[in-house]
C-alpha cells in the first residue's frame, strides 16, 4: 500500500466547517486540505466525489476481552478493532480494569491485551474500591501512562461498586489529578434488591432484567453523582446515559452552568425494552446489557437531547458475548452476561437515526461520532478532524448506497447482532487508519500490532476556569462578619 494518498474531489465535514477539498495524506498524516491539490504520479488516488470525506470514528466506550460475570467478552482487541475499521471507527477508549483492586496491575494486563492491536486506542481505567495504593496508582497512570479518565460504578454490588464516601475522594482525586471522573450511574443496592424481588416473583427470563433495574435508578445515581462532582466542583462524564430520567438531571444540571457531559450509546438511541420480550431466549438474552434499554420514548427522547446539545458524543459500551456464552443466565436472568455490540455499527445507526432523519447536520454528526470525544479526552486535533498536521484517519460515506447489518457479514466474533436486518442509506466505503486503506469497498486489510497506544494528557477543556470558580465559591463568604458577599 502506498504511504501517499489523495482522496479527491469530496465533501470535506469538520465539526465546525465544511468544503469541497482534496486531502493529501503522507506518513499517516494529513498534510494538506485544498481544492483542486496536483500530486506527483506515485500518489494512490482516490476519487470521492459525491461522498463525504470525514474524521473517523471515535468509540469513548468499549469492553475488549474484559473478564466479567464469570466470562470473558467475545471480541478481543484484534477482532473487535477489525470490525470498528470495517464500521468507520478509527479509534476506541477501552475500561481497563483493576487486578484484585490494584490499577497498575490492570494497566499493565490492559497494555498487554492490546499489543495484538490494529487501530489507534485509549484507556479509562475503573476504580473498584478506595484506599492509599489506589490514589497512588492514579496519580501514576495520569502522569506516566496517558490515562485521564477513571470510572466508578455506582452498580455492581459486590464487585465494582464504589459507596458515596470512596466515590467523593475518587472525585477529589480526579479534580487534583486534571483527570476526568467518569460515572456508571444506577443505584447499585437497589438494583440487587429489585433482581432479588423480580426473581422470587418467579419472572426468571431476560425480560426479568429491565424490570429489576427501571430507570427511575438511573436517574436516582445520575443525580447523586452530579450533585456529589458539583459539590467537589469536578466535571462529571456520565457514560452510558440510557433514560429520561438522567437526561432530566443532567438537563437540569448544564442549564445551571455545571459541568456534565453525557454520553448516550448506539443501542440506547436505536432501541427499545420490547426487544427482550421473547419466547426465544437468545432472541432475547442478546440484547440484555446495564443500564438496560428502556422503553419506547426514551429511544426519541435521548435522539432529541443528542440534537440539541444537552448530550454530547455517542458511544457503544460494546461488549458482544455468544448465544453460548448467554446461555449461562438460561434459567436466571441476573446470571446473563451483560452487554452487547456496537463497535462496528454505531457510525451507520448514527447516520441514519440523526443524520437521515434531518434531526443534525453533517458537521454535527462528525461532532457527536469523533470531533467532541477528541476534544472531550484532550486529543484534539490529533484526531477528530480533517485538518493538516491531525492523524490520517478518516472515512469516505457514500449517502446513496445503502448498508444491511447482519451476524452473517459483521466482523465481530459473536453470533448475534442486535441489529439484524437493519437496512440503512449511508455507506463507509472506505477507512483509512494511520494513512492506510484498511477498509476498502468491503475488503478488510489490517494489521496485528499496527495499532498504536494513544496518551490522554490531563486537564483538558472542561477543567479550564475550574481554578476561578473555585475561588469565587470562597470568595463569596466572608470568614471575618460570617456574611456571604
Ligand atoms: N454494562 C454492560 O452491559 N456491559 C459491560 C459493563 C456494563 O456496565
Ligand atoms: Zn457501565
Ligand atoms: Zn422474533
Ligand atoms: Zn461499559
Amino acid at each position: 500500500t502506498s504511504s501517499k494518498i489523495l482522496v479527491k474531489g469530496g465533501t470535506v465535514v469538520n465539526a465546525d466547517y465544511q468544503q469541497n477539498a482534496d486531502v493529501y495524506i503522507e506518513d499517516g498524516i494529513i498534510k494538506l486540505v485544498a481544492p483542486n491539490l496536483k500530486v506527483a504520479d506515485d500518489v494512490r488516488i482516490i476519487d470521492a466525489a459525491g461522498k463525504f470525506v470525514m474524521p473517523g470514528g471515535i468509540d469513548p466506550h468499549t469492553h475488549l476481552e474484559m473478564p466479567f460475570m464469570g466470562t470473558e467478552s467475545a471480541d478481543s482487541f484484534f477482532t473487535g478493532q477489525a470490525a470498528a475499521l470495517a464500521g468507520g471507527t478509527t479509534m476506541h477508549i477501552d475500561f481497563a480494569l483493576p487486578i484484585d483492586g490494584d490499577l497498575a496491575a490492570g494497566y499493565d494486563i490492559w497494555a498487554k491485551k492490546a499489543k495484538k492491536s490494529c487501530m489507534d486506542y485509549g484507556f479509562h481505567m475503573a476504580v473498584t474500591a478506595w484506599n492509599d495504593k489506589v490514589a497512588k496508582d492514579m496519580e501514576i497512570l495520569v502522569k506516566e501512562k496517558g490515562i485521564n479518565s477513571f470510572k466508578f460504578f455506582l452498580a455492581y454490588k459486590g464487585y465494582f461498586m464504589v459507596t458515596d464516601g470512596e466515590f467523593l475522594q475518587g472525585l477529589r482525586k480526579c479534580k487534583e489529578l486534571g483527570a476526568l471522573p467518569l460515572v456508571h450511574a444506577e443505584n447499585g443496592d437497589a438494583v440487587a434488591e429489585g433482581q432479588t424481588r423480580i426473581f422470587e416473583q418467579g419472572i426468571t427470563g431476560p425480560e426479568g432484567h429491565p424490570l429489576s433495574r427501571p430507570s427511575v435508578l438511573e436517574g436516582e445515581a445520575t443525580g447523586r453523582a452530579i450533585k456529589l462532582a458539583h459539590f467537589v466542583n469536578t466535571p462529571l462524564y456520565v457514560v452510558h446515559v440510557m433514560s429520561i430520567d438522567a437526561l432530566d438531571e443532567i438537563s437540569r444540571a448544564r442549564a445551571q452552568g455545571i459541568r456534565v457531559v453525557g454520553e448516550p450509546i448506539a443501542s440506547g438511541l436505536a432501541l427499545n425494552d420490547s426487544v427482550h420480550w421473547h419466547s426465544d431466549f437468545q432472541a432475547a438474552a442478546k440484547y440484555v446489557m446495564s443500564p438496560p434499554i428502556r422503553p419506547a420514548g426514551h429511544d426519541k427522547a435521548l435522539q432529541a437531547a443528542l440534537a440539541n446539545g444537552v448530550l454530547q458524543l455517542v458511544g457503544t459500551d460494546h461488549c458482544p458475548f455468544t448465544s453460548e456464552q448467554k446461555a449461562a443466565g438460561k434459567h436466571d436472568f441476573r446470571k446473563i452476561p451483560n452487554g452487547l455490540n456496537g463497535i462496528e455499527e454505531r457510525m451507520h445507526l448514527v447516520w441514519d437515526l440523526m443524520v437521515n432523519s434531518g434531526k443534525i447536520s453533517v458537521k454535527d454528526y462528525v461532532r457527536i461520532t469523533s470531533t467532541a470525544c477528541a476534544q472531550i479526552y484532550n486529543i484534539y486535533p490529533q484526531k477528530g478532524a480533517v485538518l493538516p498536521g491531525s492523524d490520517a484517519d478518516i472515512i469516505i460515506l457514500n449517502p446513496n448506497r445503502t448498508t444491511t447489518i447482519s451476524a452473517k457479514t459483521h466482523h465481530t466474533t459473536i453470533d448475534t447482532n442486535v441489529y439484524e436486518g437493519w437496512t440503512i442509506k449511508g455507506n463507509i466505503e472506505v477507512t483509512i487508519s494511520q494513512g492506510k486503506v484498511v477498509w476498502d469497498n468491503g475488503q478488510l486489510n489490517v494489521e496485528k500490532g499496527a495499532g498504536r497506544y494513544i496518551p490522554m494528557p490531563p486537564f483538558g477543556p472542561l477543567f479550564d476556569g475550574l481554578e476561578k470558580l473555585d475561588a469565587a465559591r470562597l470568595r463569596s463568604y466572608n470568614p471575618v462578619d460570617r456574611t456571604i458577599v
